[in-house]
């Protein structure tokens, strides 16, 4: 049974570390309830290869104090936008990005919202930081813990943790 939610964040334009930071505050005013951050990791760019390296990070959400996730989505997307958050380029850089990865052992796939992140296992700049929160976790459609599916991962992008200078 997961409790929890888990938000990943991305940043590869300006103060990366710093629209970390303000996502994070933004979300905690928006009574998301943040309770364990990961390291910060600077990660090689998936999807699109031509575009600066991001910093990436996953934060835990309390279970408790959860809104429902298209509730959470519009939440994220607000906290998106105030830190200057544009879509031109889809998969291009941006300020910020905060993609809700799990939400309980919720399965949802509409229009607006697939959870589990459909490409969570593809994605070793999220299975890193996520693996060092649950590495226990059992996704809830694939069945296999983190741990599991970060060593089965075909993903071999570099994913190593950042120290600020
Ligand atoms: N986000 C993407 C596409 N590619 N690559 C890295 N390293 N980190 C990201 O957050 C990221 C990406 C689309 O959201
Ligand atoms: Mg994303
Ligand atoms: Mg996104």
């Amino acid at each position: 049974m997961i409790q929890n939610a888990y938000v990943g964040l991305g940043s590869n334009l300006g103060d990366r570390a710093g629209y970390l930071l303000l996502a994070v505050r933004g979300m905690l005013d928006a009574g998301l309830d943040v309770i364990r951050l990961s390291s910060i990791y600077e990660t090689e760019p998936l999807e699109n290869e031509h575009q600066p390296a991001f910093l990436n990070m996953v934060a835990e959400l309390r279970g408790s104090t959860l809104p429902s996730p298209e509730q959470m989505l519009a939440r994220l997307l607000r906290v998106e936008y105030a830190l200057g958050r544009k879509r031109d380029v889809p998969m291009g850089p941006r300020t910020i990005d905060l993609d809700l990865l799990i939400f309980r052992d919720q399965r949802l796939a509409t229009e607006f919202l697939t959870v589990p992140h459909p490409r969570l296992h593809a994605r070793r700049f999220v299975l890193v930081p996520l693996n060092e929160l649950v590495p226990n976790l059992v996704h809830p459609v694939l069945g296999k813990p983190i741990r599991e599916l970060l060593s089965q991962t075909k993903d071999r992008s570099n994913v190593v943790r950042w120290a600020s200078t």
